[in-house]
This record gives structure tokens, C-alpha cells and sequence, in this order.
């Protein structure tokens, strides 16, 4: 069926719907304000100093352990009361062109949160041993109840944000901006480039790195492919939108400092049909699966000790 010319990707969109679905990630080439960026950081860090403060003692966490709800939810996100800052992410001509075009105009926030790569330095020395090797070290366990208004993280291996959304199909897309300059030393995110293409697969992934640096990914199925690592470092306003499916992770971040950064995710409205659907029409592969992890025990807390990402080299 012709589409009306109204409907017709401009050559950008078009462009932009090709990135998608090769490589399963749009890199902005423009970076949004890194005036704004700077003064939303400066508003954060007045909330909180980023170092052993922020956690609870060993006896406090293991008196009431609590794995599970310790994320930012609605009346606990920093960010929401920071809204008024956010007009240069959220209303940036480039942002607002490239979810146009993946997800429709009306698309939809479905989650946003400031994400804090914690620095080796802030970790208790308690902590660390009981994390150490952990696939998934989201530490908002075992922050104080107060600061979970943030996501805190010692690293986290190689995943698909599906991860969150079991019986959920792959229709949002991340949005990841650095509100500071990201170097190797910062925790960068790495991006496994076309990873997408195999589809909803359970964590942890099945990844083997060959001597040339490639990753091998098999998607338990009887399929795999190889794939390249991107290793996301960037200016203030750097800013990159990838696919639920697509893997991607983080190192712990051994600077000295903190790695601050937005994560949004945005969804098309129900019942449209958009070009993130012609993306997912490309790769003939689930795009929805009922259980995304077998890592956790039933308490949520951590029941694997092995990591892939920890492997990588830049
Ligand atoms: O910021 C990080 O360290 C990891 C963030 C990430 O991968 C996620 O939130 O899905």
C-alpha cells in the first residue's frame, strides 16, 4: 500500500529508521545544551555528597534487607523535581526529530531517572566484597531509603532495557545523555552494535569476545551472530537513543569521581503503527518474551556470580 505523502519518512527520518535497524542505536549528532546540562548537574549534586554517605551501614542493610523497589518510582525521582530543567533534553529540535520518527509524533515518556555510575572510591569496603564479580550491580539496596530517588550502579553487564518489561514487546526506546564529559575512565556505556537483530533473549546473555575484539552472541534459540562494541564516550550533551533488544552495560567506574547521566525511556502510543514497528518487522525474531532473567533469587537479590562486560577492554 502507497503511504499519502503526509506519511512518507522525510530523507532524515528515513535515514535516521536505517541506523535503527542495522545497528539498533541512533548516535544524536548534535549533543543537546551542555550549558543546561551543566546547571541540571549543578542542581543535583546540591542534593547529595557521592560518597559513603549515600549508603547504609553493613548491620542497617542486613538487619531489613530490601532488594526490590529501591529504584525511583513516582514521589521519589529527583528528576521529576527537576522538571522545570529539562526542556533542553526533552524539547531539543534533534531529540524530538529522532523519536518523531521511531516512534510517532505523539510519542510517550514511559520512565525517566538520573543514573549515577558510582565511583570505586564512594563503595564501602563491606560492600564491594559482597558485590564483587555481581552481573547486575544496582546498588539502590543498600543506599539510604532517602536518596533512591537516583539509580546508583557499580556496573552492570551486558543487557537489553526489556530486561524491566517481561510480556512487554520491544516498542520504547532509551534515551541516555551525559551530563558531563564521559571519558573511558568514567564508566562509559558499551554498546554491542547490532545486537538488536536476535531479538527479546534472557539475561544473563550468552557473549564470547575473540581475540580481534568481537563479540560473539548466541540467542539460545540455535542462532548467533557476531557483533562489535561501541564504547560510548562523549562531550557534555552527548546524547543516544538504542533499542530495548539492543545489549549494552558498564563497567565499574574506577575514577574518583561520579559518571551522572539521564535515562529516559519512550514508548509510542498504543495502537499506532510507527517506524520503530518497521524496525522489529526487519528482524523476524521475538520481540516480546515472558521471562527476561533467571539472575535473581526470589528475594531479587543476586544468585550469579559472573560477568562478561568486566572483560572488556576499550
Ligand atoms: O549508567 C549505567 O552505569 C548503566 C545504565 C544502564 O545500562 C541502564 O540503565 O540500562
Amino acid at each position: 500500500m502507497a503511504l499519502a505523502l503526509a506519511d512518507r519518512p522525510t530523507a532524515d527520518e528515513a535515514g535516521m529508521i536505517d541506523d535503527f535497524t542495522v545497528h539498533g542505536r541512533h548516535i544524536l549528532p548534535d549533543p543537546v545544551s551542555a550549558d543546561a546540562a551543566h546547571d541540571l548537574l549543578t542542581q543535583i549534586r546540591r542534593t547529595r555528597q557521592f560518597d559513603h554517605s549515600l549508603f547504609l551501614s553493613e548491620a542497617a542493610f542486613d538487619a531489613d534487607p530490601q532488594y526490590t523497589g529501591v529504584n525511583p518510582r513516582p514521589g521519589r525521582n529527583l528528576l521529576d523535581r527537576l522538571q522545570a530543567r529539562l526542556g533542553f533534553v526533552e524539547d531539543a529540535p534533534q531529540i524530538v526529530s529522532a523519536l518523531s520518527a521511531l516512534l510517532g509524533p505523539d510519542y510517550e515518556i514511559l520512565n525517566r531517572k538520573i543514573v549515577c555510575g558510582v565511583p570505586a572510591s564512594a563503595v564501602p569496603t563491606w560492600l564491594k566484597a559482597r558485590i564483587e564479580g555481581a552481573p547486575v550491580n544496582n546498588l539502590g539496596a543498600f543506599v539510604h531509603p532517602d536518596y533512591r530517588d537516583i539509580t546508583y550502579f557499580y556496573g552492570i553487564d551486558f543487557h537489553q532495557d526489556l530486561i524491566d518489561y517481561k510480556d512487554r514487546d520491544a516498542d520504547f526506546v532509551t534515551l541516555y545523555v551525559y551530563l558531563h564529559e564521559v571519558t573511558v575512565h568514567d564508566a562509559p556505556l558499551f554498546l554491542l552494535e547490532g545486537s538488536h537483530r536476535l531479538g527479546a533473549t534472557v539475561f544473563p546473555h550468552d557473549l564470547k569476545r575473540d581475540e580481534q575484539g568481537d563479540w560473539t552472541y548466541a540467542d539460545g534459540r540455535g542462532d548467533r551472530i557476531k557483533v562489535q562494541q561501541r564504547v560510548l564516550t562523549g562531550e557534555t550533551g552527548f546524547a543516544a537513543i538504542w533499542h530495548a533488544c539492543t545489549l549494552h552495560g558498564t563497567q565499574p567506574d574506577a575514577a574518583d569521581h561520579e559518571r551522572i547521566s539521564l535515562r529516559y525511556l519512550f514508548t509510542k502510543r498504543a495502537g499506532t503503527t510507527v517506524g520503530i514497528d518497521r524496525v522489529n518487522a526487519s528482524m523476524p525474531k521475538p520481540i516480546r518474551i515472558a521471562s527476561t532473567r533467571i539472575d535473581l533469587d526470589a528475594d531479587g537479590a543476586a544468585k550469579i556470580t559472573q560477568n562478561t562486560i568486566n572483560q572488556a577492554r576499550d
